[in-house]
């Protein structure tokens, strides 16, 4: 089997979850190369950047992309973020009444009690499971163990630990995966930034071992490509939603002399920020040099010192709790990623690149790019042999968060061990 072969971003996508990459890719037929071979399907383009969440949370990882958990949280990840885009939903908080209208007048209600069936049979399907392995003294030191441990402790009952399970693999999924098809997508269409990064990976790094998390410091240019890629599309364009609660935070009158209310919902317009053309030179285009001029990425001579590195992750008290754990999730893939393979756009029967858009998003409070077609090759086959090894001593970290695996997962996983 050569090792030069253009392997799916879905195959990628594992190694993105487990933090490592697969085992040869393997060739694949060329409509596998997309992001997405069916791109109405809700789940296309998801690189499932799950496991690593659900391994902290859980105990469990999910080897497959079509691992049971896997796709029951991103059908109802993308449920949940169509309810939430605003529109979605009448704004039944104003006009209290719309409550009353009978649901089969009424398609939000039945997208909403459809997304909640499907939230709470996983959260708690896998609150259950975490329960009964602990019962079975079969600790793996995963996170809602340790909450269930002290559940009582904390205070917290049945119904909050299984939403706060819930509202961590939400936060922990989809965002990382997101800035993943983000940077696949620009590494793809501004092939000079790609080719930069790659020279100054070769350099710190070499070709003899891949990147570690302490070679971050000497990578500049890196550094600089992923605040750009934060600035060019940002996870959540709006941020997550907020609302003013107390007094305290009502007062705030400091904003440009502006009164928040007490009970405002408050979108931070991280996109408009970002793309603000009197703060940033040529806003549109991917550019990481601009990190590289200044430390907020904004022109020359212009006052950036209002912007922060972690915006997109949040701002006020409700910031990300998960910042750093999806920050050196974003920095080893990163790295990876670009020291790994060439990403080049596919092309069409004719042999012409077909051409990307980088504008076109899905809807909702996360965003992604839509389903892109590109071509991903291992940069030579001596890298692709040290992520073959790799993988390989990886395997006694992943077997301890292999308990509960469905017959098909464990099969998967024991073929992808096998040696050719
Ligand atoms: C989890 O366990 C509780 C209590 O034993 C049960 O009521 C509930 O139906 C279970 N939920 C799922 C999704 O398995
Ligand atoms: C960049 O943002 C930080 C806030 O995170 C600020 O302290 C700093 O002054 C800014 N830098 C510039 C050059 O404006
Ligand atoms: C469960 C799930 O979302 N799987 C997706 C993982 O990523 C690949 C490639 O984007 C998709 O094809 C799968 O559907």
């Amino acid at each position: 089997m050569s090792s030069l072969v253009p392997i799916s971003l879905a195959a990628l996508s594992i190694a993105l979850a487990n933090q490592v990459y697969p085992r040869v890719p393997r060739p694949c037929p060329s409509s596998a190369i997309s992001t997405s071979s069916q791109p109405n399907s809700p789940i296309s383009g998801a690189p499932n950047s799950s496991s690593v969440i659900l391994s902290v949370l859980y105990g469990k990882r999910a080897p497959r992309y079509e691992t049971r958990e896997t796709t029951a949280f991103f059908e109802a990840q993308h449920e949940w973020e169509r309810v939430l885009e605003p529109g979605a939903t009448p704004p039944i908080d104003l006009i209290p009444l719309l409550k009353y209208v009978p649901v089969r007048w009424a398609k939000w209600k039945r997208d909403c009690a459809r997304t909640r069936k499907l939230q709470r049979d996983l959260y708690f399907g896998l609150l259950n499971e975490t329960r009964e392995r602990l019962g079975r003294g079969e600790e793996n030191g995963c996170y809602m163990e340790e909450i269930l441990k002290s559940q009582e402790e904390l205070g917290m009952d049945l119904e909050i630990t299984g939403y706060l399970g819930g509202v961590l693999i939400e936060g922990g999924s989809d965002t990382t995966s997101s800035f993943l098809q983000t940077l696949v997508l620009a590494l793809t269409a501004y092939p000079k930034a790609q080719k930069k990064a790659q020279e100054e990976i070769d350099l710190v790094v070499g070709s003899h071992r891949m990147p570690t998390l302490d070679d971050l410091d000497e990578l500049r240019y890196i550094r600089a490509l992923i605040l750009e890629t934060h600035r060019f599309r940002p996870v959540a364009p709006m941020l997550i939603p907020h609302a003013t609660l107390t007094a305290e935070e009502a007062s705030v009158s400091g904003y440009k002399g502006y009164i928040i209310p007490k009970g405002a919902t408050i979108f931070v317009n991280v996109y408009g920020i970002f793309h603000d053309s009197d703060l940033f030179d040529d806003p549109e285009n991917f550019i990481p040099e601009r990190f590289l001029l200044t430390e907020n990425g904004t022109r020359p001579g212009v006052d950036g010192s209002d912007l922060r590195h972690n915006l997109p992750f949040g701002v006020g008290r409700r910031l990300c709790p998960g910042i750093h754990l999806a920050q050196n999730s974003i920095n080893i893939n990163t790295m990876n990623l670009i020291w790994a393979f060439q990403f080049s756009p596919d092309t069409d029967a004719s042999g012409n690149p077909i051409p990307l858009d980088t504008s076109a998003y899905q809807r909702g409070i996360l965003t992604a790019p839509e389903p892109f077609r590109c071509t991903i090759k291992p940069r030579s086959k001596e890298r692709a042999d040290i992520i073959e090894q790799e993988f390989f001593e990886a395997t006694d970290t992943f077997k301890k968060f292999e308990y509960g695996l469905s017959a098909e997962d464990r099969e998967f996983v024991a073929k992808s061990r096998a040696q050719e």
